[in-house]
């Protein structure tokens, strides 16, 4: 099954066959209805199907982006009957009162208590290029920083990367 975005920035889901596939697979369309607005999802995409809810099942997390140009992280448990939004929370850059740019997001259980943690790289821009780079982690309702660059160790901000990639953390268990 596949989360998608029409050129409109309406939110769909493409729900596959439940057999095998076979010559005429096709996907069927399913609207992503919610009584919810919907902000445009932030492209690119730092979406996932990831449990974070600690019941076993896939919840959807969305990163969207809000009138503010800000990252509004959206966390949906989807049912038989509806979908759910049990979390939404952003990253403002008022916290750090500074012009920010917010990376991929990656999941891990970093505190062991068997629930995945959201973690996010975040660099303060200055003239396109990262000045301070840093990684959060969101734990009960608050970013906690997890790392903070010195002055030689800092990310590449997408506006100056080749190809604009974004920032983005790869998660090792060592
Ligand atoms: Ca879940
Ligand atoms: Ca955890």
């Amino acid at each position: 099954d596949l989360l998608v975005t029409l050129p409109n920035g309406t939110r769909q889901f493409w729900l596959g066959h439940l057999g095998p596939v076979t010559e005429n697979w096709t996907f069927n369309p399913v609207s992503f209805s919610t009584s919810l607005p919907n902000y445009p999802v932030k492209s690119p995409h730092s979406n996932s199907f990831v449990d974070l809810s600690g019941d076993g099942a896939a919840d959807l997390f969305i990163t969207s982006v809000d009138s503010n140009n800000e990252a509004v992280f959206e966390i949906w448990k989807g049912t038989e009957l509806e979908l759910k939004l049990i979390s939404n929370y952003s990253f403002s850059s008022l916290l750090l009162n500074h012009n920010i740019e917010v990376g991929q997001s990656v999941f891990a259980d970093i505190n062991g208590d068997g629930l995945q943690e959201h973690i996010l790289p975040v660099c303060e821009l200055q003239e396109k290029r990262c000045i301070h780079s840093m990684i959060f982690v969101y734990l009960d309702g608050d970013w906690i920083e997890l790392f903070s660059g010195e002055d030689h160790l800092n990310f590449i901000s997408s506006q100056t990367s080749f190809l604009n990639v974004p920032i983005t953390p790869v998660l090792g268990d060592f």
